[in-house]
Formats: C-alpha cells, sequence, structure tokens
C-alpha cells in the first residue's frame, strides 16, 4: 500500500537487462503509476528514463485487439486451429525441419519453455532461434569456452565495489542506465576508476578516467596486448594455472599480436594495462561492442583469458561481466531458446543429455542436430525450406541484418504466424496470421537478469479485447496439434514448477543451471515469490561462480583460448570508405513499438540521424541539419547529419530504433550485411562499409499532426509529440500543388485550409483546421527548416495564423530537444541557464531547473552540455575582455 490506500504491485521493468524492481498502481484514471521498488536488489528503488515513462506505454493505442487471419478478424478457435493444421500438415509432408520459431529474449520464462518444448520436444525440430543470436550468442559461445557452461561468475554487488570499471563495447550510460549510476555511486564513495573502450565517445565517457577510442573490432589486439604485459609484469595467479589449461599457446599467441591494430598510442595502451594490472578488484563490462562482432566470440576469451591469468574472478569487486540487453535475455539461455542449447544450459548434439530431456517431457521426437541459426533460418524460409513460421515477440523485418532479404524471404514464405502487441510493425504486416498477445502489466511470470537473479513480473491490468499471454496460446497449439496433456497447462505457476523440476538434470549432469528447490512451488508461495538469485542450491562463493577454481568442463578446468586478431571481416574500399557503427538512443527501446508511444521519451531524439566527423564533413561538403544518404553494398539510407567530434574520422554512427513504421528510408539493418561470427553466428552489427553523400533535396518539411501519417516523401521520420505526431520530411522533386498534397498525406479532405506562400524564398506553409482545432500544420521550404518546432509540437490551441508565423508567443518559449525527460527539460533551458545564471556544474543545473534530479539518466549529457558552453563562455570572456 502506498499513501493512495491502492494496493502497489510489484513487477519488473519491461526493458533492459538490469532488471530493475517496480511497484505498480493503478492511478485511477485507467492508466498506471510506476516507481522504483526500493527492496529490489538491481535497483534499490532507482529507475531510468524508460522505466519511468511505463505508465505511458500501457494505453490502448495501435494495439491489435482480435486475432486475424488473411486479413480478417477471426475467432481464438479458428486461428489456433488454422496455426496448428499448417504446422502438422507441414510436418507431415516435409518434415520436422520444414517448420520455424523466431523468439525473444523478451519472453517470460514460462513463455520461453512452452515454446522450446513444443519446437524441440514434439515438433521434433531444433529450428528455434531468437534474437539473442543477435545479441548475447557470441558471449554464450566465449563462456562456454572457457567456463564449459554459460555463466556469468559476477553479481551486480561486484560493481559497488570494484576499484576500476573497464566498459568495453557498452554504453552503460544509456543502455543500462541503473547499473552505470551503482558505478557513478561507487567512483563517488570509494574512488572507482572507469574506462572505457568505444571507438566512438559516448555518454558512458563523461566521468571515465581513460577513453580508448581504438579501431572497430580490434578489441582482441588490445586484450592480448594485456595479456602479454600481466605475464610480463608476474601478474599471472600460479593457483589458477593450475586450475586451467592451455595457458601457454593462448600467450604465445596473443604476444604475436600486434598492439597497432587498434589504432591506439602505445601510451594509451600502456596506461590501461598498468591500471588494469595494478587494480586487483577490476570488473570488465562488455556488450554489443563486443558481441556483434564477427570475432565476437574471440574478443569474449581475449577478456576472459586475462579474468582468468590473473585469478580475478567471482571474488568480490571482480570479474567479466556481460550485461544482458534484454529483460530476459539470461532467462531464454537458461531455459535453452538458442537452436543449438537445451534447457539449464544442456547441449543438443550430447546424447545423453538430449535422451534425458525428452524422458523428462515424455516427448515423441528429439531433434539430433542444432537448428538453424538467425541468419540461416531466414536463408533457409528464403530457400523455401521452411513452410511454416512462428515470429514471437521480435521483429525481424526490422533488427535482423539484411533486412530488406529478410522482408522478402518471409513474404515468400507458405505460411507464417507473428504474436505481437500490434498490428502494425514491418513484421507484422507481411504475415498470414496475426496473434494478439498480452503484454508487459497484462501478463505473469518470471525473468532473469544480468546478475541470475530471477524476478517475477506481475499482471495488474486485464489484457484488452482478447489478447492473451504468449505461453497460452503457444499451449493452445500444443493441445490442438494432439498433444493434450503435455501441454495442459493452466498457469505460469505450473510452468515453472515444471521447468525447476527440469533443472535437476543439471545437477545429474554437473551443470551450474539449477533451481530444482522450486520443484513444488504452490500458486501461492510463486505468486509471493521475491527475487532469487541462482544457484540456489549447489556451490558458490557469495552469489558468484569460480572463485572457487571449479570450472564446468569435464575435468573441473578452465580452458584459455588462443585468440589472434581479426579486422572487420569487410573492409572499408574506395566505393564505401566509411565503417557503419550503429546503436542505441538513451530513450528508446529497439523498434520503438512501446518506448515510441510516450511523447516524453520521443522527445529525446527525435529523429533518425547519422553522426560524422566535422573532418569528413568538411571533406564531403556537407552542412549543418543536411541530410544524407549512406548507401552499403545491400541497401541504403536517409538520415540527418549530425556533426560531432565523438565519432572518428572514417567511422559514422546511426541508431537501429527506426522503421517502416516511422521512417522507411532510415531502417539501418536495411544497410548491414549478414556477416556472421563463425562460431556464435552473431552478425556483425556494427562494421559495415559505406558509402556517404548529400542527399539532394528540392524541398524540406516540419509537420505537426494530430494523427499519424506515412506521405509519399523520399524522406519522413515521426514520433509521437504531446498531442499528437510530429514528422520531420524531404524530397528530391518539386512539388507543385502543396495544398492538395497536404490534404492527402494527413487524410485531411474536408478541413480548413489556411496558407502563406512566399514564392521567392521557396517557402510555403499550411495549416488544416476544423473549427478551432488545427488537425494538422506543413511548413516546406527548400533549405532545412529552422523554426521552432519543439514548441510547434505542443500543437498549441491558437489561430492558424499565428501558428504561420512559426513564431512563439512570448510566453511560451521553444525549450529545445528534451534532454531530461523527467521534468521535461529542453536543450535550449540548460544552455541559457549555463549562459545566463553562469552555472558550471550538474548540480548548478539540477539546482536551478531540477534537471537530472530524479532519474539521473541525463547527467552525462547535461554534464557535456556545461563542459561545452562553460568552455565558451570562457573563451568569449578572453577574446572580449570587459572594461
Ligand atoms: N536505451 C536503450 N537501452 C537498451 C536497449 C535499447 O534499445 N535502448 N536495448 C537493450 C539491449 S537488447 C541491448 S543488447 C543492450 C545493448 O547495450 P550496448 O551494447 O551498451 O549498446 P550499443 O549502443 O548497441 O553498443 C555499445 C557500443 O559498442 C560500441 N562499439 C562498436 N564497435 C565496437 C568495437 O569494435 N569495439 C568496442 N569496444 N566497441 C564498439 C558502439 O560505439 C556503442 O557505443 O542495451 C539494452 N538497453
Ligand atoms: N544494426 C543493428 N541491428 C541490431 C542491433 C544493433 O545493435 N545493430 N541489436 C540487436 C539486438 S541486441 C537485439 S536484442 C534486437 C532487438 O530487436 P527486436 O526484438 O526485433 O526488437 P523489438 O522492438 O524489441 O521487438 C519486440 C516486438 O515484440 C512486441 N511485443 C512487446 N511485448 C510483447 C509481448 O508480451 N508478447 C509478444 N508476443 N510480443 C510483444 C513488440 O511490439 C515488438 O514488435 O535487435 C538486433 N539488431
Ligand atoms: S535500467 Fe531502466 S530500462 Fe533497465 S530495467 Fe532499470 S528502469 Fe528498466
Ligand atoms: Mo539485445
Amino acid at each position: 500500500m502506498d499513501g493512495t490506500g491502492l494496493p502497489e504491485v510489484r513487477s519488473t521493468c519491461a526493458y533492459c537487462g538490469v532488471g530493475c524492481g517496480v511497484l505498480l498502481r493503478h492511478d485511477g484514471a485507467g492508466g498506471l503509476a510506476v516507481r522504483g521498488d526500493p527492496d529490489h536488489p538491481a535497483n534499490y528503488g532507482r529507475l531510468c528514463s524508460k522505466g519511468l515513462a511505463l505508465g505511458e506505454t500501457v494505453g490502448l493505442e495501435k494495439r491489435l485487439l482480435n486475432p486475424r487471419a488473411f486479413g480478417q478478424d477471426t475467432s481464438w478457435d479458428n486461428a489456433l486451429q488454422l496455426v496448428a493444421d499448417r504446422f502438422s500438415a507441414a510436418i507431415d509432408e516435409h518434415g520436422s525441419d520444414s517448420v520455424a520459431f523466431y523468439v525473444s529474449g523478451q519472453l517470460l520464462t514460462e513463455d520461453y519453455y512452452v515454446a522450446n518444448k513444443l519446437m524441440k520436444g514434439f515438433m521434433g525440430s531444433a529450428n528455434i532461434d531468437t534474437n539473442s543470436r543477435l545479441c548475447m550468442a557470441s558471449t554464450v559461445a566465449g563462456h562456454k569456452r572457457a567456463f564449459g557452461t554459460d555463466t556469468v561468475p559476477g553479481t551486480y554487488e561486484d560493481l559497488d565495489q570494484a576499484d576500476l570499471v573497464v566498459l568495453v563495447g557498452s554504453n552503460l550510460a544509456w543502455c543500462h542506465p541503473v547499473l552505470y549510476q551503482r558505478v557513478i555511486a561507487a567512483r563517488q564513495a570509494r574512488g572507482t576508476k572507469i574506462v572505457v573502450v568505444d571507438p566512438r565517445r559516448t555518454a558512458s565517457c563523461d566521468q571515465a578516467d581513460l577513453h580508448l577510442a581504438l579501431q572497430p573490432g580490434s578489441d582482441v589486439a588490445l586484450f592480448n596486448r594485456l595479456l602479454t604485459r600481466i605475464h610480463q609484469t608476474g601478474h599471472v595467479a600460479a593457483d589458477f594455472l593450475d586450475r586451467s589449461v592451455g595457458f601457454s599457446e593462448t600467450l604465445e599467441l596473443a604476444q604475436l599480436d600486434d598492439p597497432d591494430e587498434t589504432g591506439l598510442s602505445p601510451d594509451e595502451i600502456e596506461a590501461f594495462c598498468d591500471l588494469w594490472i595494478g587494480t586487483e578488484r577490476v570488473v570488465t563490462i562488455f556488450s554489443q561492442g563486443v558481441n556483434q562482432s564477427s570475432s565476437g566470440t574471440d574478443k569474449v576469451n581475449a577478456i576472459l583469458n586475462c579474468h582468468l591469468a590473473t585469478g580475478r574472478i567471482g571474488r568480490a569487486g571482480m570479474g567479466p561481466f556481460s550485461v544482458t540487453g534484454q529483460p530476459n535475455a539470461m532467462g531464454g539461455r537458461e531455459v535453452g531458446g538458442l537452436a543449438n542449447m537445451l534447457a539449464c544450459h544442456l547441449d543438443i548434439e550430447n546424447e545423453t543429455h538430449s535422451a534425458a530431456v525428452r524422458e523428462f517431457w515424455k516427448a515423441p521426437k528429439m531433434p539430433k542436430k542444432p537448428g538453424f541459426k538467425a541468419v540461416d533460418l531466414f536463408r533457409a524460409v528464403e530457400r523455401g525450406q521452411i513452410k511454416a513460421l512462428w515470429v514471437i515477440h521480435t521483429n525481424p523485418v526490422v533488427t535482423m541484418p539484411d533486412a530488406d532479404r529478410v522482408k522478402a524471404a518471409i513474404e515468400n514464405c507458405p505460411f507464417t504466424v507473428v504474436s505481437d502487441l500490434t498490428a502494425q510493425t514491418d513484421t507484422a504486416r507481411i504475415a498470414d496470421v496475426l496473434l494478439p498477445a498480452a503484454g508487459w502489466g497484462e501478463k505473469s511470470g518470471t525473468v532473469t537478469n544480468s546478475d541470475r537473479t530471477i524476478s517475477r513480473q506481475r499482471a495488474v491490468l486485464t489484457p484488452p479485447g482478447q489478447a492473451r499471454a504468449d505461453w497460452h496460446i503457444l499451449a493452445e497449439v500444443g493441445r490442438r496439434m494432439g498433444w493434450t496433456k503435455a501441454f495442459s497447462y493452466e498457469s505460469p505457476a505450473q510452468i515453472f514448477r515444471e521447468y525447476a523440476n527440469m533443472t535437476s538434470l543439471a545437477v545429474l549432469f554437473g551443470k551450474d543451471f539449477d533451481i530444482a528447490g522450486f520443484s513444488d512451488i504452490d500458486e501461492e508461495d510463486y505468486e509471493a515469490l521475491s527475487p532469487t538469485q541462482w544457484p540456489t542450491t549447489s556451490r558458490t562463493t557469495d552469489g558468484r561462480f569460480f572463485g572457487d577454481g571449479q570450472f564446468f568442463h569435464p575435468d573441473g578446468k578452465a580452458r584459455f583460448i588462443p585468440v589472434a586478431h581479426r579486422p572487420p571481416e569487410a573492409e572499408i574500399s574506395e566505393q564505401y570508405p566509411f565503417l557503419l557503427n550503429t546503436g542505441r538512443n538513451r530513450d528508446q527501446w529497439h523498434t520503438m513499438t512501446r518506448s515510441g508511444l510516450s511523447p516524453r521519451l520521443s522527445a529525446h531524439l527525435a529523429e533518425p540521424y547519422v553522426e560524422i566527423n566535422p573532418k569528413d564533413v568538411d571533406r564531403l561538403g556537407l552542412g549543418t541539419a543536411d541530410l544524407v544518404e549512406i548507401s552499403s553494398s545491400v541497401g541504403s539510407g536517409i538520415f540527418r547529419l549530425r556533426i560531432t567530434e565523438a565519432i572518428a574520422p572514417g567511422q559514422v554512427f546511426a541508431p537501429i530504433h527506426w522503421t517502416g513504421e516511422t521512417s522507411p528510408a532510415a531502417r539501418v539493418d536495411a544497410l548491414v550485411p549478414s556477416v556472421t561470427d563463425p562460431i556464435s553466428g552473431q552478425p556483425e552489427s556494427k562494421a559495415t562499409p559505406v558509402s556517404v553523400r548529400r542527399m539532394n533535396a528540392a524541398w524540406y518539411g516540419f509537420a505537426v499532426s494530430v494523427a499519424a501519417a506515412s506521405p509519399k516523401a523520399d524522406y519522413w521520420a515521426t514520433t509521437r509529440a504531446a498531442k499528437g505526431y510530429r514528422m520531420e520530411l524531404a524530397g528530391k522533386h518539386v512539388i507543385d500543388d502543396w495544398e492538395s498534397t497536404a490534404r492527402e498525406w494527413f487524410g485531411l479532405n474536408n478541413a480548413v485550409a489556411t496558407s502563406v506562400e512566399d514564392s521567392k524564398s521557396g517557402s510555403y506553409r499550411i495549416a488544416l483546421s476544423e473549427g478551432r482545432r488545427l488537425l494538422a500544420v506543413l511548413f516546406v521550404s527548400r533549405k532545412p527548416i529552422t523554426l521552432m518546432r519543439d514548441y510547434l509540437a505542443t500543437l498549441p490551441e491558437v489561430a492558424p495564423q499565428q501558428i504561420l508565423s512559426g513564431r512563439s508567443s512570448a510566453a511560451s518559449e521553444d525549450c529545445g530537444p528534451i534532454v531530461c525527460s523527467c521534468f521535461g527539460v529542453g536543450l535550449r533551458t540548460i544552455i541559457r541557464a549555463v549562459h545566463d545564471k553562469r552555472l558550471i556544474s550538474v548540480n548548478d543545473i539540477g539546482d536551478a531547473l531540477k534537471a537530472g534530479t530524479n532519474c539521473g539518466s541525463c547527467r552525462p549529457e547535461i554534464a557535456d552540455l556545461v563542459t561545452e558552453h562553460s568552455k565558451l563562455i570562457h573563451e568569449e570572456s578572453e577574446h572580449c575582455p570587459q572594461e
């Protein structure tokens, strides 16, 4: 209970793998109030901007409310029978391997368990892979090589207790903000040093003692140098050498690598090595800059080698730490969601493992070989080998590499089912059958976060329309395919019990994942389950693994893996002279189907952009706010130019969030070819050779509208605004009749049009309204539009003439793009405060404007602004000394 007298329900955030606990309460107006759970061990009450905005994303907007088949609404009965019949028919006619599931690290463990059991045990194929292939696969493979199982050794407490935190290919400040805050708290408390290894300067560099902007893909060379130095300086831990195999070969290969491959200066490298070697309590956090690489698995092992050599693993404040991306990325690995795994870290190819699982499930057949990994899976779809495909909780037409090819493959698949919250995703739009899923806040189950803590997600809202939980849909299909008993689940607790029971197999085979203690948890205890870190029974040291030198290879020893630097597979050329790096924005989640519903979150970075270094900008003759066309060997896209020294010359960076629904020309995976790591099968998403040139736009536009629109323009990008949508547009060809074009785009044939045209400057402005209600406003110009778009995006209730003047009323100044989403404080407001009030620190800004004082996610950006603008003020005062 809180002050309102309404009960609060404990749950877990829908987004990242930090797995923050939340307290949820109906706000009395049909919505949801969200606050951090002070008792959850991941966050102790803290939430980032995305977690805090969860309440804004649970409405009915865009929800799919009924099953649909071939474009028509249909009943659950028909839809489920259709799915069961088509999968059965495919298996009968073409064999088990003619069907496939493509699922997600955002599924709850119970959903995942049922999907996996259905495909691997009953349909009899291992063709179930997950978007974790694009995310965690290299770490899984690296862990298995070194430790004998996919085990994360450390815990979140290690971040509080470390003296050095190294972030390798991780923008922790934006992607795991609450963990970043734990690191910052440790820095304040004990002076923890921070090193960032990333070709790009990110928000995570804000407080870094050292930023190593290495050449993309050269992490192995850096960590091989570190291993060499560990050996040279006599820091190899003798007791760990006894507990491992392969050190000398590994060292030999490491010594052959050339540290110059990193592009870093010898001083930078030595400073890094000295700091790392000289600090016993070192945690090396790694993420997609490591995993999403054609040498991803080797990068992981290069890092693990250094921790093993020094014995800095599984003890307080030290260890390698792979942070997981999705809320249940870890749970998916435990439950065997990947095409080459079985539940509880058992291997599909191991006959004894497979037989034991088969026996446990009483399964009619089990696959003998691994199934297709994501990229190969969609290739098999392309070849017509897959006759029935079910995509659950993921949007591959946007997020798979070579996305257009994946789209074409799915379009040609004889039968495709998509389970999603909405019918409007790029993948849902091309499915034959659409199944409405219950979403976060509406369904119950468990997730496992980055430090192996299992937490409950709990339902507080009723699923809208006919939406059903994913496990329920899957179990229904299983029953209709004839496996009534095996899929007779009635609650998530029942599934969890069966799963927990199954993990006693792990112990039998000497594996780590053991939650067998929950084998007879009843409904009530499952309902009350508090966050629990596994293993719950077998050996560990304070929730950590490997501090005792015991590993999971048959001989109990760890493996050093000899690795050598390999540059990204595709090389830059005359035709494609830049390397395209891709990644995430602070306030958006992947394809924005949820986070994009929040006006607050959408105000942070409202347009797809590409970061380019000022030197390249000059060389290419680009100008501020230009649109640029980026092309690769597989596709091209259009992005707004962002000039910044954060990106090195020769590289460019674009975010992954934009889709056919929000900006069709800026779908970044349409440009990324499907090059993969040979061991993990994970795609290289961060190093695509591309060309860059200015888009020759005949006109640029900016619009706000009450309803969503999909204009026929060469470039457009739309996001949620306070009272509707805002949109940036541009076209390559002159348009003569703007009024009818605007009417068509916004579907407003009968609205009253008020317009202003200036033929000399080529600018045109039109407002479409009904009575006093403004429905859409469009500004067009030959040059990029510079007007008060953030003010306009609020669609103020003023006369069209005033709006068309492009100026705000005196009372409402334009605050610029939002930096602090909690208090809605914009970029221009902060800059003004720095200049006018001479504020010099993030805390000053917090005192004056409240910005950065709630969730803290924006503090690195505020720090950047303060530094940059204080410097400007300083320079100005030096140039114009006051009398
Ligand atoms: N706001 C937000 N948070 C998220 C998500 C989201 O969509 N939005 N998604 C979640 C998910 S699923 C995931 S997987 C995580 C991802 O979390 P992160 O991995 O932290 O995020 P990314 O932005 O994908 O990439 C991290 C960094 O890798 C760097 N990088 C690129 N190439 C190299 C290289 O060769 N070497 C090194 N060392 N670095 C390189 C990039 O410049 C980038 O800054 O975030 C999770 N959290
Ligand atoms: N170039 C490039 N590509 C990348 C990456 C990169 O860094 N660069 N990162 C990769 C990584 S790490 C990841 S994790 C992927 C993420 O890529 P995706 O998984 O494709 O992206 P999401 O937007 O998270 O898709 C989740 C879908 O599930 C739906 N959904 C939400 N809740 C539910 C539910 O309860 N049930 C069901 N059935 N559906 C639901 C949402 O509406 C949405 O359509 O992208 C990968 N692609
Ligand atoms: S860090 Fe933010 S997005 Fe991640 S779980 Fe916590 S509140 Fe959610
Ligand atoms: Mo991910």
